[in-house]
């Protein structure tokens, strides 16, 4: 493959319909097989964001190329395998819903959490921190963290926008993410880890389990502060649900059966959580064992 190449059979068919295929063309070195597109006319819009095998992208190709156009080999580049390593746990519950919200469909590693098989060889060499879940690419890229999981499936799928369309609301988007994360969030679920949870988590991290009940009572002061503001307003940035709405989402849902359920005078809190809990993302992101586990995530 001649260097500086577009990477064209791991874009998703949206941005190769947009525009990516005529600089392709003129781009790949070898492997060029010519090819007379079936059909042209207006792009096509999807609904859902798949990323195509590798018989589909050389459709696409074929249909959305002007006539005469040089098609690439599909011998010449590797299958698609971008994939989400998922398991039980909120946090890659956090991540299937934001996907689900967005009408977003990836394969799946399943990882067996409880198991530890997250904490070891071949997963720590791919995400060293450990935790679940992580996106990998075709590249062989590992994104972890979910907030990043969650950007770049924004950047790829932009809508509809989690995050923010522009500037000024991706701004204010990551501005609650960080807000929710760094001040609730964490401390319940470090203050999990480090009571409920800490035969599971002493041998995983570095654990402090005298600060647990700390840890709890700021997350639940936080969630006060939050429930303050969230007056008049259906979600945690304003009136369109966000990445912010959905981690913290999460996370109370699971912490409600660990000890730690959100306060029945928390009033904005508990309605925007019933709202949060009908929406169908909610359903569908669920681990399928939940149950089995004996906890929502
Ligand atoms: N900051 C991380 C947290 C991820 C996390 O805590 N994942 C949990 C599952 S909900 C996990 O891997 N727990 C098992 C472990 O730490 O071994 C993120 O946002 O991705």
């Amino acid at each position: 493959m001649g260097s500086g190449c577009i990477d064209f059979f791991n874009q998703p068919l949206e941005q190769i319909r947009e525009g990516m295929v005529p600089q392709i063309f003129a781009k790949f070195q070898f492997g060029l097989v010519v090819g007379l597109p079936a059909t042209a006319g207006p792009t096509r819009r999807r609904a859902t964001l798949r990323y195509p095998t590798r018989d589909e992208t050389r459709r696409e190709a074929f249909t959305s190329a002007p006539w005469g156009a040089l098609i690439p080999s599909p011998t010449t580049r590797p299958v698609t395998v971008m994939k989400l390593i998922n398991s039980f746990g909120p946090n890659p519950r956090l991540v299937r819903m934001f996907m689900a919200e967005k009408g977003i469909e990836l394969p799946t590693e399943e990882l067996d959490l409880l198991a530890g098989e997250n904490r070891k060889p071949p997963y720590t060499d791919k995400n060293p921190g450990g935790q679940m879940p992580a996106l990998q690419l075709d590249d062989g890229t590992v994104i972890a963290e979910t907030a990043a999981i969650c950007e770049y499936l924004e950047e790829t799928q932009p809508s509809p926008a989690l995050i923010g369309s522009n500037a000024r609301e991706r701004a204010v988007g990551r501005m609650w993410q960080r807000r929710v994360e760094l001040n609730i969030t964490e401390n319940i679920y470090n203050g999990f880890r480090y009571a409920e949870g800490l035969g599971l988590f002493k041998d995983r991290m570095y654990c402090i389990p005298e600060a647990a009940a700390g840890l709890k009572a700021k997350g639940k002061n936080q969630l006060a502060w939050l429930d303050g503001l969230m007056s008049g307003r259906d979600f945690v940035g304003g009136n369109r649900i966000g990445l912010a709405d959905i981690t913290l989402y999460c996370c109370l849902d699971f912490a409600k059966g660990v000890g730690q359920p959100i306060p029945a005078e928390l009033k904005n809190i508990n309605a925007w959580f019933q709202r949060m809990d009908q929406r169908p993302s909610a359903q569908q992101s669920l681990s399928p064992g939940w149950e089995q586990v004996g906890m929502r995530g």
